[in-house]
């Protein structure tokens, strides 16, 4: 509290002494408010996330930690390679998984075997987080470190011992690698590991177990600039999808009390809590291939540019950061295809959002504070001077009067964050021929917060306005532009579609309406299944080597798979096994999930859950091929 008072004085000092001369008291802050340094981790808005360990080696997205070390030797490996595609893709941070669940450090420590120190990669000599630290420095974006609470390799999971050896790790990443602007602490915990070679399931509580109160402690006494990430942050918080989209209402405030890491309730946070008391902004997770770790057979699976441009405008333009994962290949590079695409849709929202077509405007607005507080702040290019109205005024209207009829399909607002997030409510509309009519972004226009970017067909007008509806104070508002993006279409092509058509079949003993529901490719549509398994009837013999499985995708997601056994034949005669894992994080990442096998000239094949993410619950298909 006291920090937020001092830095809301701080501005109005700096106000002053740029000559702005505050005759008119500035408004009061309305709290939840920031931390300066998270004003200044907001301002960052696209980062980069690195995966990368033995599950690039392994084909694997959550390693089991008993994998040798000695597989991970990634020949050509150049950290500066990655830090350049970043800075030309206009992002500002990378984050690396310094250690994943599997256990396995990317720094030579000596708290674990269990490290780089024991990879052939530089005869053991590297330190692939102090290689990335110096490149990051040598290139100008920050850096920071995701540290896997959950570790399957450990022998002591579960136990006190554990907690201390994980805040031991912390506080090396933060001590011997130059400022650490990011923390990440993963919510996820699928329970069963290696664990020093015992094999079983482990529960913690997540609530109580790794007493994050700790870690808080030491990353402000040893890294005071850093953010951290949780899924109740506190510095920033899980967005509630690994999708990378942010909610069209999306508050920076949380519950404090709710939430914690590994909470039930993640959806939620897609939207944040209107009546949060802390200030935890969203931040937006994805890869830009399907996994976050490298697997060849996803090669051709990478996102592409209008995919990209699309997450941009539903997280940066949504009020949150956005967040995209680059799955380092066994060479120890990003791939050619994936640095192309982030570069060519970080050139895209460039030229669509380069010309501000309200650039020196005087806006007429229907209330204004007073001196230094006037509304032509909002299209002068500055963020720290804004259009403030009078205390308890929470609803005006801003018109912009263009020169002439001029094409506009994009608008961008930001409220000024150091004095809260206020608006509930706006709409934007445009004269035409006269009348005003209502643009149509597709999506409600409720919250703005940092920076809301709307979309919208189309409209040509010399006249736009700005309606604001409601909000949790007066408003304070830095900045708005209007934007021609160059082209009138707005077709985005959904590439989360799997291609395989794969053969037909029948779910034996499955009442038909509800099979079709696995068949129909309606991915809305969720097939359930009473028992564990499910036999699939091909109706003849076929040569068969895989099995593509989409969970079912409706909030919240009901009955997904976290462990499966797939065997040939109906299992009333010779049944045998010809496949057994995990689907790894299938509760944050329900993506089409594939599972590959040798081929098998077979009629039946059964597909049994071993395990379920939450125990209890009915197996179910939204979609289901065989190939
Ligand atoms: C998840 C993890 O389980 C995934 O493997 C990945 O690291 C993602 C960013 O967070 O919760």
């Amino acid at each position: 509290m006291k920090r937020s008072f001092l830095f809301t004085g701080l501005l109005s000092l700096t106000l002053s002494m740029a000559g702005a001369k505050a005759t008119v008291i500035p408004p009061k802050a309305v709290a939840p408010l920031p931390l300066p340094k998270q004003v200044r981790w907001q301002q960052m808005e696209t980062l980069a996330f690195v995966h990368f360990g033995l599950n690039t080696f392994d084909d694997k997205e959550w390693g089991y930690g008993d994998v040798s070390p000695k597989i991970f030797n990634p020949a050509k490996l150049d950290c500066e390679q990655w830090v350049r595609t970043f800075v030309n893709a206009g992002i500002k941070e990378v984050i690396i998984t310094a250690k994943h669940h599997d256990g396995f450090c990317l720094w030579p420590t000596q708290l674990t075997d269990y490290c780089i120190r024991n990879s052939p990669y530089k005869n053991g000599k590297g330190d692939i987080v102090g290689e990335l630290a110096a490149a990051c420095k040598k290139y100008g974006i920050k850096f920071g470190v995701y540290l896997s609470p959950w570790d399957r390799h450990q022998a002591n999971y579960g136990t006190p011992e554990y907690v201390e050896y994980f805040y031991k790790a912390l506080k090396e990443l933060l001590t011997n690698y130059g400022t650490i602007s990011e923390v990440w602490f993963d919510g996820a915990n699928g329970g069963d590991g290696w664990y020093g070679g015992s094999k079983e399931i482990r529960k913690i509580d997540r609530k109580t177990y790794y007493q994050f109160e700790r870690a808080h402690e030491i990353v402000d006494e040893l890294q005071p600039e850093a953010v951290i990430f949780s899924d109740g942050g506190p510095g920033c918080r899980w967005i509630g999808n690994e999708s990378g989209f942010a909610g069209a209402t999306n508050w920076s405030f949380l519950r404090s009390k709710d939430v914690y890491p590994g909470y039930d309730k993640y959806e939620e946070l897609q939207y944040g809590h209107a009546d949060g008391d802390k200030w935890v902004p969203g931040e937006c997770d994805v890869s830009i291939r399907p996994g976050w770790f490298y697997h060849p057979s996803e090669d051709k699976k990478v996102k592409t540019v209008p995919e990209l441009v699309d997450l941009y405008y539903r997280s940066v333009g949504r009020n949150a950061n956005f967040l995209l994962n680059f799955p380092v290949n066994r060479d120890g590079l990003i791939s050619p295809l994936d640095s192309a695409n982030a570069v060519n849709y970080h050139q895209q929202i460039r030229h669509e959002l380069s010309h501000n077509l309200l650039t020196g405007i005087r806006p007429i607005a229907s209330n204004e504070r007073g001196k230094g507080f006037e509304a032509s702040n909002v299209s002068d290019n500055k963020y720290d001077t804004y259009w403030a109205t009078a205390d308890n005024v929470k609803s005006a209207v801003l018109t912009f009067t263009l020169s002439k009829a001029t094409k506009i399909n994009r608008l961008l607002l930001q409220e000024y964050i150091p004095l809260g997030q206020r608006v509930k409510s706006f709409v934007v509309e445009y004269q035409f021929k006269g009348k005003w009519n209502a643009i149509d972004p597709k999506e409600e226009t409720t919250t703005i917060g940092y920076k809301r970017i709307l979309r919208f067909p189309t409209i040509t007008t010399d006249k736009l306005r700005i309606r604001f509806i409601d909000a949790r104070g007066c408003l304070c508002i830095n900045n708005i532009a209007a934007y021609y993006s160059g082209s009138d279409d707005q077709k985005i092509t959904d590439r989360s579609e799997l291609k395989v058509e794969g053969y037909s079949f029948v779910l034996s003993g499955v009442d038909p309406v509800e099979m079709n529901k696995a068949v129909d490719r309606n991915k809305l549509t969720t097939c359930f299944i009473k028992d564990n398994k499910v036999v699939i009837d091909l109706g003849q013999k076929r040569w068969v080597h895989a099995l593509h499985y989409l969970p079912d995708q409706n909030s919240p997601r009901k009955g997904l798979v976290s462990n499966y056994e797939l065997s040939e034949g109906d299992q009333t005669g010779d049944a045998k096994v010809i496949a057994t894992g995990e689907f790894s994080n299938i509760r944050n990442n329900p993506v089409w999930q594939t599972v590959y096998f040798s081929p098998v000239y077979t009629r039946y094949i059964t597909f049994k859950a071993t395990r379920m993410v939450q125990d209890g619950e009915s197996f179910g298909l939204a979609e289901i091929r065989i190939e």
